[in-house]
C-alpha cells in the first residue's frame, strides 16, 4: 500500500501523500457537508461546515492535511453539534427558496443530514438576480460565498470572469467586469452551475437543480460530444423522452469533469422548429415533402442514370466527420462496394489532410504521436497555430492550467489568441509564413546545439539535407520573411531546446496554407531535433483535430486514396484484403478529392454528388464556384439536419439524426475510439446516416451487411489491422481506447514510435522543404491580409450553434481589425463593413482590438449569410488541395 494510513471513527485508510483529512474521511465513507469545498479546486477552508477532530483537536478537514497514524473522529456530539452550528448560521442568512421541498442542492441535503429544519432559512433578501445569460442564472440572495465558483472559474476553465464582492454577510458573487453576467468574461463552461452547492447558479429551465453531483433521478445516457475533435465524455439527462441537462463526465478521460459552453448547452438545435423531419424531393423547382420509399427510389435510379451515362466515377460521395465510424464505415463501403468508385472524402481535405501527409512522411501514422495526458506533463508547450481557448476549450483549459503551474509557453499565431496572452514568447509570424518561422527555429536548435545528436543518428534520417538548408534561415532572414523579431526567435528556440520534456500542439494556422504539408513536416523537423517524439525526452507532434469525429472519418477510409485504415487502394495486397471481407473487386484508380469533385461537376463529367453532413455551399471555399458545381451536377442528394445551403441546391434532401440520437464510436484527437449512445429518439421521420446507406444499398439490390453500428466496427476491424482489436463491447467495458490497436487483450497504443516509427526503414524522417510564398499577397488594390478562423460561441457553418442560445452570445460574424487600420479606412467599430477579395465580397461587423497586428483583418465563417467563403481563393495545399483559408488578399470598404 502506497500513501499513508490513517484511522477515521476507528476504521483504518488509506490515502495518498498531502492529501486532506477531508479525502481521508470520505474514503472512510463517512458522509461530511463540506460547502466551500470541491475536491477539483484549491481548498477554502471559510465555511467550517466539515469540522472534525484530529488527534483530539478541532479542525476543518477540507484544509488540513493528513498526518500518517493520525486518529480522526467526526461522530462525537460536539462535533456534530458545532457542524449543525455552522450550517444553521449559513442557512438563516438565506431565504426559504434554499430548503424549499424538491431543492437538489448540496445545501438543501446536508440541512437534511444534520437535521436542519427548513424553517431556518428566513432571510426576506432583496438582493435580485440576474438572468441576463442564456445558460446561467445567479439568484443572489442564495449566494453563500463560499467562492466555489470563483475557484472553478479561475483554476479549473481559466477564465478568470467572476469573483466575491461586498462585505461580510452582504459578499456574493459576480462578474469581475462588473455589470451583467451576460456581458462579462464568461465563455458558459457550466463549471460554476456544477459546482454552486447552493443552487445560486443554475441552469435554467428543466435543467434546473441538476448536476453532475446531486440530482433528482432522471435517465443518464454517457456518450461522447458531438462537436469538436476534444471528445469530452457527457452524461445526457433526459425527462420524458427530452434532453433536460447535459453534463460533463467527472470520469471522462480527456475533459474530467469540465465541458464547454457548444456539449453542455448548445443542444438546443434538436428541438428547432427549423429541423428537418421528413425527406424532401425537388419537383418542379421547389423542394417538397416525400415519403422515405419514394426519395429512396429517386435517389437509387439517379445514381444508377449516373452510372450509365458516365461510369462508376461519374458518381461521388462527400462523407461526414460530424457522424460516425460507423456511418462512415458504410458511406465508403457503399461508395466502392455498391457504385464502384473511389471517388469519397471527407471534410478533413479542408482541415488537417495536412497533418495526415505530412505527420505520415515525417513518423509513420496519420495522427498526433502522443496522449494528451502526456502532453500535459511537458514543461515546455509550443502552441502553433491554434486557438484551444476558443476551439477546444477543454484541452485550452488543461494547457493554460498547466501554464499556470509553471510550464513553459511559446505560442506562435500573427494574433494575441488567449494562450498568447500568458505565454514567456509569443511569435507573431505573418500569416503563410511558418516554413521560414520553424526553419529559424531549427536554425538555431543546431547553432546552438541544443539538438539530440545521438538520436539524430540512430532513429532520424535526412539530417545532411537539412542542415544544408537551414544555412539560409539565419534569424535576421526569417525575421525578415516572417515578421517575428530575431530576439524572439532565439528566446523561442533556447525554450524549446532546452527544455526537458518538450511538446508541440498545432492546429489550423499551419496546416491551412499553399505549403501546409510542408509547414507540418518543418513543424515535426523540430520534434525529432530534439528527440523529442519516440523517446521519454518529449511529447511530440499533436495536431487538434477539429471536427468531433475527424480523426475517424479518415480512420474508416471515407478517402478517395486510402481504404480503412490507411491502406493504399493503389496496393493490390491491401485490396484484396478488403475484397475477402466485402466479396467484391475494390477500384484499384485513386477517386476525386473534394475541390476536384466540384471541378469534374462543373465539367460535366460528375453527374451525382452525396453530400452528407457538410454544409459545402457555406464552408468550402470560393463558394460560389462550389454553388455552381452543385447546380451543374444532375443528381445532388444531401443528408442533413437543417437545410443548408448546401441542401437548398440539393435535388433530395433526407432528414438525419444528430449525435445525440444516435449510437456508434467517434475517434478523438488523440486517437481514443469512445462510444456514442441515443440518449433520445431520433425526432419525427428521421433516420441515422447508418440506416439511409443500408436502405439505399437495398434499393439498389445490395445487401451491405452490417446489420448494426456495433457489426460494422466488428467488419472494419476484420479488414484493418490498426483496429483490429477494438469492439463496441470493448469500449462498454473500457471507455475510451486509442489506436493503433491491433490485439483484443492488449492495450492500444497511445504514445506512438517508442521502439521505431512506422515508416518503411523505420526512421523519422526530417524534410528539407524552402519556405515559399503564400498563394495570395496584398496589393495596392487589396492591401489586408484576412485571415479566417474560429470564435468560441459558434461551430464551423453554425447550423447547431445558431439555434439555441448561443445567438444572444454571439451574433454576427465580426471583422476585427487593429486601430491603425480602422483610422485608415475609416472605420468605426459596431459599424457595418464590406469586404472584397479578387473572388467574392462579404458583408460584416466591425470590431476595432489589437489582437489583429496591423495589416491584417480576422473574422469568422458561423453565419454563411455573410458570404465568408466568397471571398476565400481556390489555392489550396500542393500536396493535399486543403485550401488556403488562413491567407485571402482584401479590402475593406464602407457598406
Ligand atoms: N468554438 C468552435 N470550436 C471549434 C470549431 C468551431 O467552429 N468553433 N471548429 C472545429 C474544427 S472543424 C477545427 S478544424 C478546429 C480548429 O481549431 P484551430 O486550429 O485552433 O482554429 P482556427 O481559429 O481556425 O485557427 C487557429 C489559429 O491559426 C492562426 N493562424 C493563421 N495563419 C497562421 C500562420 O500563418 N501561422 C501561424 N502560426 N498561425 C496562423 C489564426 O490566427 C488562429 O488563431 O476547431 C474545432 N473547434
Ligand atoms: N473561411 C473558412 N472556412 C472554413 C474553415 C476556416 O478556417 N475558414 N475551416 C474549414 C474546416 S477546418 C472545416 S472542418 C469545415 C467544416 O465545415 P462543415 O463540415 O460544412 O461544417 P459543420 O457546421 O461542422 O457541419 C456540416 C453540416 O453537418 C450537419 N450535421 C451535423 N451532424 C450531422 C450528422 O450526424 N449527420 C449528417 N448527415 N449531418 C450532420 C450540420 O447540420 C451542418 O450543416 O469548414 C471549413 N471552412
Ligand atoms: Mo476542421
Amino acid at each position: 500500500m502506497t500513501g499513508i494510513a490513517i484511522e477515521v471513527d476507528g476504521t483504518s485508510v488509506h490515502v495518498p501523500e498531502g492529501a486532506s483529512l477531508l479525502t481521508a474521511v470520505r474514503a472512510a465513507g463517512v458522509e461530511l457537508p463540506a460547502l466551500c469545498s470541491d475536491d477539483r479546486l484549491s481548498p477554502a477552508g471559510s465555511c467550517r461546515t466539515c469540522l472534525v477532530r484530529a488527534d483530539g483537536r478541532i479542525a476543518a478537514a477540507c484544509v488540513t492535511p493528513s498526518s500518517p497514524g493520525a486518529r480522526i473522529k467526526t461522530t462525537t456530539d460536539d462535533l456534530v453539534r458545532l457542524r449543525r452550528d455552522a450550517v444553521k448560521i449559513i442557512v438563516s442568512a438565506l431565504p426559504p427558496e434554499a430548503l424549499a421541498e424538491g431543492n437538489p442542492s448540496e445545501l438543501a441535503h446536508a440541512c437534511e443530514s444534520l437535521g436542519i429544519a427548513p424553517e431556518t432559512a428566513q432571510s426576506t433578501g432583496g438582493r435580485g438576480r440576474d438572468d441576463s445569460h442564456p445558460y446561467i442564472h445567479l439568484d443572489r440572495d442564495l449566494c453563500i460565498a463560499c467562492g466555489r465558483c470563483v475557484r472553478m472559474c479561475s483554476e479549473v476553465q481559466g477564465t478568470f470572469a467572476l469573483t466575491l464582492v461586498g462585505r461580510g454577510g452582504d459578499t456574493v458573487v459576480a462578474p469581475g467586469t462588473g455589470g451583467p453576467w451576460a456581458a462579462s468574461d464568461c465563455v458558459a463552461c457550466g463549471g460554476c452551475v456544477d459546482t454552486c452547492p447552493t443552487g445560486a447558479i443554475i441552469q435554467p429551465g428543466p435543467a434546473r437543480g441538476i448536476t453532475s453531483g446531486v440530482g433528482p433521478a432522471a435517465a443518464r445516457t454517457r456518450t461522447t460530444c458531438g462537436y469538436c475533435g476534444v471528445g469530452c465524455a457527457l452524461d445526457v439527462v433526459t425527462q420524458n423522452g427530452e434532453v433536460a441537462a447535459v453534463l460533463p463526465a467527472r470520469d471522462g478521460p480527456v475533459n474530467h469533469g469540465h465541458a464547454c459552453v457548444k456539449g453542455r448547452f448548445s443542444h438546443g438545435f434538436r428541438t428547432s422548429p427549423e429541423r428537418l423531419t421528413r425527406p424532401l424531393l425537388r419537383r418542379g423547382g421547389t423542394l417538397e415533402p416525400a415519403g422515405w420509399d419514394e426519395a429512396l427510389a429517386h435517389v437509387a435510379r439517379g445514381l444508377r442514370a449516373a452510372v450509365d451515362a458516365g461510369g462508376p466515377d461519374a458518381v461521388a460521395a462527400i462523407s461526414s466527420a460530424r457522424a460516425t465510424n460507423e456511418d462512415n464505415y458504410l458511406v465508403q463501403k457503399f461508395m466502392r462496394v455498391v457504385i464502384g468508385t473511389n471517388n469519397v472524402d471527407n471534410c478533413s481535405r479542408l482541415c488537417h489532410s495536412p497533418s495526415a501527409a505530412g505527420l505520415t512522411a515525417s513518423f509513420g501514422l496519420s495522427g498526433g504521436t502522443d496522449s494528451f495526458d502526456d502532453v500535459e506533463r511537458a514543461d515546455c508547450l509550443l502552441v502553433v497555430g491554434a486557438n484551444p481557448v476558443e476551439a477546444h476549450p477543454v484541452v485550452g483549459a488543461r494547457l493554460l492550467n498547466r501554464v499556470l503551474h509553471g510550464a513553459k509557453l511559446v505560442v506562435a499565431d500573427p494574433r494575441a489568441v488567449g494562450l498568447a496572452l500568458h505565454a514567456d514568447v509569443h511569435l507573431r509570424p505573418r500569416p503563410g509564413t511558418n516554413v521560414a518561422l520553424f526553419h529559424g527555429l531549427a536554425h538555431i536548435l543546431l547553432a546552438e546545439r541544443l539538438a539530440d545528436e545521438e538520436f539524430l543518428r540512430a532513429r532520424a534520417t535526412g539530417l545532411p539535407e537539412l542542415t544544408q538548408l537551414l544555412a539560409d534561415y539565419p534569424p535576421d532572414r526569417v525575421a525578415d520573411i516572417t515578421g517575428v523579431p530575431a530576439p524572439d526567435l532565439v528566446a523561442a528556440a533556447r525554450l524549446y531546446g532546452r527544455a526537458e520534456r518538450p511538446a508541440i500542439v498545432y492546429g489550423l494556422g499551419v496546416t491551412e496554407h499553399l505549403h501546409g504539408t510542408d509547414g507540418v513536416r518543418s513543424l515535426a523537423n523540430l520534434a525529432i531535433l530534439r528527440g523529442a517524439v519516440g523517446t521519454d525526452r518529449g511529447y511530440g507532434v499533436n495536431p487538434l483535430r477539429g471536427q468531433n469525429n475527424v480523426q475517424g472519418a479518415s480512420d474508416m477510409g471515407a478517402l478517395p486514396d486510402l481504404l480503412p485504415g490507411y491502406g493504399k487502394v493503389t496496393d493490390p495486397a491491401v485490396r484484396s484484403r478488403a475484397e475477402r471481407v466485402w466479396g467484391v473487386t475494390v477500384p484499384a484508380r485513386p477517386g476525386l478529392r473534394i475541390p476536384d469533385m466540384f471541378a469534374a461537376a462543373r465539367a460535366g463529367d460528375l453527374r451525382a454528388l452525396w453530400v452528407i453532413g457538410e454544409d459545402v455551399c457555406a464552408t468550402d471555399p470560393d463558394a460560389s464556384h462550389v454553388a455552381q458545381a452543385l447546380d451543374a451536377c444532375p443528381l445532388v442528394v444531401c443528408n442533413e439536419l437543417f437545410l443548408s445551403e448546401t441542401a437548398r441546391h440539393a435535388d433530395v434532401v433526407l432528414p438525419v439524426a444528430s449525435w445525440l440520437e444516435k449510437d456508434g464510436t467517434f475517434v478523438n484527437f488523440d486517437r481514443r475510439f469512445q462510444r456514442v449512445r441515443p440518449a433520445v429518439p431520433p425526432p419525427g421521420e428521421t433516420r441515422t446516416d447508418f440506416d439511409i446507406v443500408r436502405a439505399l444499398a437495398k434499393a439498389m439490390g445490395v445487401d451491405l451487411g452490417c446489420a448494426t453500428p456495433a457489426d460494422a466496427l466488428a467488419e472494419c476491424a476484420r479488414l484493418a489491422p490498426v483496429f483490429a482489436g477494438l469492439s463496441h463491447d470493448r469500449l462498454d467495458h473500457e471507455g475510451a481506447v486509442p489506436w493503433p490497436c491491433p490485439d483484443p487483450d492488449r492495450p492500444g497504443e497511445a504514445k506512438l514510435y517508442l521502439e521505431r516509427f512506422a515508416t518503411p526503414d523505420g526512421l523519422a524522417h526530417l524534410a528539407a522543404t524552402p519556405y515559399l510564398p503564400p498563394g495570395e499577397e496584398p496589393d495596392d488594390s487589396y492591401p489586408l491580409v484576412l485571415v479566417t478562423g474560429r470564435r468560441w460561441a459558434h461551430y464551423n457553418s453554425g447550423s447547431m450553434t445558431r439555434r439555441g442560445g448561443n445567438l444572444a452570445l454571439d451574433p454576427v460574424d465580426f471583422l476585427d481589425l487593429h486601430p491603425d487600420d480602422a483610422a485608415r479606412y475609416e472605420v468605426r467599430g459596431g459599424e457595418q463593413v464590406t469586404v472584397e477579395s479578387r473572388h467574392g465580397r462579404a458583408r460584416l461587423i466591425a470590431r476595432v482590438s489589437e489582437q489583429t497586428a496591423p495589416g491584417q483583418v480576422f473574422c469568422s465563417f458561423h453565419f454563411p449569410a455573410s458570404g465568408i467563403n466568397r471571398l476565400t481563393s481556390d489555392h489550396a495545399d500542393t500536396v493535399t488541395s486543403c485550401p488556403e483559408y488562413k491567407v485571402t488578399a482584401v479590402r475593406v470598404a464602407p457598406p
